[in-house]
This record gives C-alpha cells, structure tokens and sequence, in this order.
C-alpha cells in the first residue's frame, strides 16, 4: 500500500434529502419542488425531485448498499420541508419524525456513522413567497427553530452535526447567475444573503451548544465548497482580481465560520461601492463568538481569475464580476459532461491553506467527485459499470490529499458525491456521481467497479 490515511478516518460519501427521499409525504414544497411544479422544461429530460433515488421507501436495502461498499460515514441531510409542518410555529410532522429516526437507526445498525446537514439548498417555497427567503433575518430565526428542532429529536442518534451544505451556491444559484429558483440578478442582495447565511449558521451554532447535543459529546460545523482562486499570470492586477474572486467566493463563509468575522478586504471594497450587508453589533458579536468545531470542504473545481479586459457594464447593478472576468485557461483538464476543470492539486493547496490559516481546525472532504453521462455505456458483461475513469480521478485527489496530512493539515476524512446515483437539480439525472447505479425506469441498484474499490480502500485504510 502506498497512502495510508490517519487512525479511524472516515472513508464515506454524501447525499441529500431533497436529491433522494423523492416528494412522499413532504408537508411543503422547497424552492427546487416549486420551480419544477411551474417549469420542468428547465430540468434535464423533464425529471424532477418527486421520486429521486426513491431512498424514502428504500433507505434499508440503499443503507445495506452502503455498507456493502464499506462505508464507515455517510452525510445526507434532514429536509425542513418534511419535518416541519407549521413552519411559523415550528410543530413536527409525526411520519417524518418516524421517517428520520428509522433511517438513522438503520445507519447506526449497519456500522455506519450519519453526519446530518440541515440545509441542502431546500428552503421551503413559502418562505421565499412571504419574506424573500434568505433575504430577511426573520427566516434566519425561523431556520434556527427549524435547528433546534432536529437537535432535540435526534441528538441522541447523531454526533456530527453540519448547519449549512454550501451557503455561497445558494447565493450564486438564487442571486447571480440564475441556477437556483428565484433565478435573480441582483448583487446587492447576493450580500445581504451570504451575510443571513454565515448569520443563521452562527445562531444554530449557538443554540446548538446550548442543548444537550454538545454536552453529550456533539460536534457542529459546516459544509463550504471552496474553489481556490488561481490568477492568470505573476501580474498585479491579475493577482489583485483573484484576491477579490477568493475573498468573495471562499473567504466569504470561511473566515466567519473559522475566525468569526468577514474579511476586512472584501468589506472595504462593498463598503465603498455601498453593497455591504445590514449587521448590528449584537448579530456580529454572534458570529464572532460562534465559530465552527469542524469544516466539511466540497472541492470539485478550481476558479482561475484574470484582470477584467472588458468594461464592466453596471446596467444590472453590482456583481462580483465588477473585480474579476473567468480565465479559461488554455489546454486546462476538464470533465466535458460538467464542465468543470479537473485539477486535484488544489486538494492539497486547500489542506495547507486551512492549515496555516484558519487554525489548522480539524477537517474534512465533505464532497469531491466526477459527474459522466452515459455510464451505461460502459456496463460490463456481468452487470456492473465499469467506472475506471472515476477510481483514477479519486486516486488523484486522495494522493495530494495525502501530502497536506502528511505536512500536518489535520484532516480526518474524505466522503465521495456520492454513494447512489442521485438527482442533481437541474441536471437532474444527466451526470451520474455514484459508487452505485440507479436504473431510472426499474429503481435497480447496482454496485460499480469504483463502489468495490472502495470497499478495500476502507478496509485498508488506503491505497
Ligand atoms: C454540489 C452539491 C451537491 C451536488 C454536487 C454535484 O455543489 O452540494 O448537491 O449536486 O455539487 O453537482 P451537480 O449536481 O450540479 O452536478
């Protein structure tokens, strides 16, 4: 073997509610429920979330599956749109209270330790329709009772506890660049948004360690898709642009959640151009006292920045883009199904960076993994896909991975996207992620090549 990991590192995968449950039982509509009801033209092949991987009525014989794969940890989250039936006064639907304490159960029978989120881009719809959603600070609150709901009825089954999977998408899918319903452009409120998002993870912080959940031994952080940003060239003004893209795609939620306050950087330059966020002194002093006990990093992709070449043209108000244009760098490795540069040095450039600048706190890879279309394509004459490709690319990662471990950064896990084909919002069942197949049309499962290798990586603690 050449890479072994840390003593009892995680070897696992992540999911989601809303990307697998399917709508059964469901008291409310989420953003991506609503937007599909009025447009599933928007969604690939017309496939909504409404069945998914159908985990809702198969979540034993998936958890079966996953321990099959050798999995010791698995992430999925806990949809407010289920569990909450009056979403002002916070009361409990009872099925979905029976449903999620039977598949933690199952979780915790099978061996397999569940890391639980509580928000995976699921906002219910109403709360965008009466308050603008992320956009006011009394759905701030609203999520925070929403929190202390799930740690009341299920602290004494899980111990890994994430308040948000990647806040920044959901103000780059709702405010900027239109992937996520309501599909706006609007700058200004992209800051108001991250500022609620870092403020409602701090809030459930703090009403986290106020229940018994930390006494007894819980721990809660949050799940941040990090992108470096990489200039083009040594020029300063390239530099400076990819200064601005990492204070306002990464910095943004990692300091709050790491050193409890915004980057002194980013709040001068929207300062000045007037799209700094409203805060008072008590909600920052909230942040500031409210930091993460862990970080869950989602790394798929670098962001390459250069100067602007253009004139930014402000007719639809601040953007980001006002600092920065995206670099397609010449001769860059891409997976052409997602689009997405394929570049796993910058798994090791992000252990270091969270190493010498967020306190070295204990981390780990909360998602990374590879989307291909067509893997049917290559089913092999026994039965299953033969995804070489996909155990290539996480040899690649977990190799510099392994290099920042070894220079000290203190990272104790790596979870795949993810263990079952699951739905990928707009993309839906286009790209498929898994270390098991989904048949669409029959709900089969079936393990991959990828799933039985890493079935012997967990086994033996590496590769
Ligand atoms: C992350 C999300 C996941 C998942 C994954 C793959 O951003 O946390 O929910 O979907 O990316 O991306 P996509 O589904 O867009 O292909």
């Amino acid at each position: 073997m050449e890479y072994k990991f840390p003593d009892g590192f995680w070897w696992g995968a992540a999911t989601s509610g809303p990307q697998t449950e399917g709508r059964f039982h469901k008291a409310h509509r989420s953003v991506f429920d609503y937007w599909y009801d009025i447009e599933p033209e928007a969604f690939f092949d017309r496939v909504g979330p409404n069945v998914a991987s159908n985990f809702y009525n198969d979540y034993v014989q998936d958890i079966a599956l996953l321990k099959e794969i050798g999995l010791n940890s698995v992430r999925t989250s806990i949809q407010w749109t289920r569990l909450i039936k009056d979403l002002e006064q916070n009361t409990v639907d009872e099925e979905a209270v029976r449903f999620y304490r039977a598949v933690l159960d199952e979780f915790l029978r099978q061996g397999i330790r569940p890391v639980i989120n509580l928000h995976h881009f699921d906002l219910p719809v109403a709360l965008y329709k009466k308050y603008g959603g992320w956009e006011s600070k009394h759905v701030v609150d609203l999520f925070v009772q929403f929190a202390t709901k799930c740690f009341e009825l299920f602290g004494d089954r899980v111990k890994d506890w994430v308040t948000f999977n990647e806040p920044m998408v959901v103000a780059e899918g709702e405010y900027l660049y239109q992937f996520h319903y309501p599909n706006l452009v609007d700058g200004r409120k992209a800051c108001q948004v991250i500022y609620n998002l870092n403020l409602a993870s701090a809030k459930a912080i703090a009403a986290f360690r106020a229940s018994k959940c930390a006494a007894s031994g819980g721990r809660i952080g949050i799940v941040l898709n990090l992108t470096p940003a990489y200039p083009r060239s040594e020029e300063p003004a390239d530099q400076k642009a990819a200064a601005f893209a990492e204070d306002f795609k990464n910095n943004a939620f990692l300091y709050p959640a790491t050193k409890g306050g915004f980057p002194e950087s980013l709040e001068k330059v929207l300062a000045a151009d007037g799209v700094l966020w409203q805060s008072t002194p008590e909600e920052l002093a909230i942040i500031r006292e409210n930091t993460v006990d862990f970080l869950g990093i989602n790394y798929y992709h670098p962001f390459r920045a250069k100067a602007r070449e253009t004139a930014f043209d402000d007719d639809s108000g601040w953007l980001p883009e006002k600092y920065f244009e995206e670099y397609e760098m010449p001769g860059a490795r891409m997976n052409p199904y997602r689009g997405w540069e394929i570049y796993p040095q910058a798994l090791y450039d992000i252990a270091i960076n969270v190493r010498d600048n967020c306190g070295n706190i204990p981390w780990y890879v909360a998602e990374n993994g590879m989307g291909v279309e067509g893997e049917e394509r290559f089913r092999n004459e026994e039965g299953f896909i033969e995804d070489d490709y996909r155990i290539d690319f996480l040899k690649e990662h977990l190799t510099w991975l392994h290099k920042g471990i070894e220079e000290g950064s203190n990272c104790f896990g790596f979870h795949m996207w993810t263990p079952i084909d699951c739905w990928s919002w707009k993309n839906a069942y286009k790209n498929r992620y898994g270390f098991i197949a989904v048949d669409l049309a029959t709900q089969k499962k079936t393990i991959k090549k990828s799933g039985r290798w890493m079935h012997d990586v967990s086994a033996q603690n590496g590769f």
